[in-house]
């Protein structure tokens, strides 16, 4: 293979499923093809180049004083819009979709080797939310008359670049989201985009890079002095980011397993204080290396995060879910009875079979679909340790394995003896 079709090859956007593909590759070519007529439209002048050297100056500053701290692998959260406000209001479109291109070709070298096809995808969804933001400023400037002189006249004009930069974030989000959810469509991502940390965030970011566009209006060399709050805030944002990942799993997004673990021990030693009952419960996939063999590693993979984010989205806000082995996962469901418990096995059991996972299939394979065997361990009155809650768990997961799979067995605290199926409805709970 030569080597254009090794860097092809490792494009990894070819083996995305339709959908996201046409996505990537139309958002990225209409990206291409706007920097190119807004290239065409732009005439230069000597004071804007000005401004855009150092504006870029002062990004690549930032970049390269934070890159220490590394960059986190999920939705990646930075404060480089304080400095890209001010190249879109001051300068044609042009300048604000080259400094995209070159910071994420910077970041790609010097912070993080990241999928190429995602910063390129990010790239042109922030730059052609910029350069509409930069549209919208250019054209309704002139009918506020006064520019950022002084006074009222210039609260408007900071209105106006404020309107902008809240079209630009919400044009951004919405590009960002469908690639998510066309990708992972079970994803959760409300808190990562409209949580309350996240929107005072935005809203941080949105007023420092309105000062500093205010001050650049005036006279450009003035940012220098907004350089370290940059690298300081970045700094700040990017630590907070990376603590919170290191507590998840970084294939399916839930707790792992030491954190999953801390924290059921916490939940088990306040079920003991207000006596309440709690259910621990193990997930095992069924013949999960038959799905890794038949479609490969990344489809196994695929089916990882989709069986975790349907039983996140099976079970409620303040039950614990953390994957604590390859194809394991455990629950721990506070203030819960067996009965209840039981119940909610058994939806995870049926639901999870019925999951559509958006990987490519060989030849005309069926797309991969999975079972899962669920052991249950609970107690009305606590007196286990989350060690033993979890040994019964296994005990109740391996009689669900040896009578034949894709069932849930139940081990309860208070009437001991044998993992027993469980029966909700009465049915006994194993396939029709
Ligand atoms: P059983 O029904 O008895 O649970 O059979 P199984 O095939 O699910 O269980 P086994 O323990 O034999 O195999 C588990 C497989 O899970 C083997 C391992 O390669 C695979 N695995 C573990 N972690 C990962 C992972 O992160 N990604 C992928 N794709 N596969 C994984
Ligand atoms: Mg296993
Ligand atoms: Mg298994």
């Amino acid at each position: 293979m030569g080597p254009v079709r090794q860097v092809f090859s490792r494009w990894l956007v070819w083996d995305l499923p339709a959908p996201v593909r046409r996505l990537v590759v139309g958002l990225v070519t209409a990206y291409g093809a706007a920097l190119a007529a807004a290239a065409a439209l732009t005439r230069f002048h000597t004071a804007d180049l000005q401004v855009f050297g150092l504006l870029l100056g002062c990004t690549i500053v930032s970049i390269e004083m934070t890159r220490r701290v590394g960059e986190p692998t999920g939705l990646v959260r930075d404060v480089y819009a304080i400095w890209d406000l001010p190249v879109a209001v001051l300068l044609p479109p042009l300048y604000i979709m080259l400094v995209l291109g070159m910071r994420t070709g910077l970041s790609q070298l010097r912070v993080r080797h990241s999928v190429l096809h995602r910063r390129a995808y990010s790239a042109a969804a922030v730059g052609m939310a910029y350069a509409a933001a930069s549209v919208i400023f250019h054209a309704a400037e002139p009918s506020l008359g006064g520019g950022s002189g002084a006074g009222f006249g210039a609260f408007l004009w900071m209105l106006l670049a404020a309107g902008c930069g809240i079209v630009r974030l919400f044009v951004s989000d919405s590009l960002l989201l469908a690639a998510i959810l066309s990708s992972h469509p079970q994803t959760s991502v409300r808190a990562e985009l409209i949580g309350a940390e996240a929107t005072l965030g935005n809203a941080a970011e949105l007023c420092l890079g309105l000062l500093v566009t205010f001050a650049a209006a005036h006279s450009v060399y003035v940012v220098l002095f907004a350089v370290p709050l940059v690298v300081w805030q970045q700094r700040s944002v990017r630590h907070k980011q990376l603590a919170a990942e290191a507590r998840l799993d970084g294939k399916t997004g839930l707790l792992n397993d030491p954190t999953w673990r801390s924290q059921a021990a916490e939940e088990l030693a306040r079920a003991v204080r207000t006596r309440t009952p709690v259910a621990v419960g193990i997930i095992d996939v069924d013949h999960f290396k038959r799905v890794n063999d038949t479609y490969g590693h990344p489809a196994g993979d695929a089916v990882l995060a989709a069986v975790a984010a349907t039983t996140m989205g099976v079970l409620r806000e303040g039950d614990l879910v953390g994957r604590i082995g390859g194809e394991e996962f455990a629950f721990l469901l506070p203030y819960t009875p067996a009965v209840v418990a039981a119940e909610v096995a058994e939806r995870l059991r049926q639901v999870i079979p019925q999951i559509t996972i958006p990987v490519p299939v060989p030849g005309d394979a069926a797309p991969p679909s999975v079972t899962v065997s669920i052991g249950v361990a609970a107690a009305g009155r606590v007196t286990w340790s989350l060690d033993d809650f979890l040994f019964a768990a296994d005990r109740a997961l391996y009689a669900a394995k040896d009578s034949g799979r894709n069932r849930v067995f139940l081990i309860s605290a208070d009437t001991p003896g044998d993992p027993r199926p469980s029966s909700v409805n009465g049915n006994g709970s194993g396939p029709a």
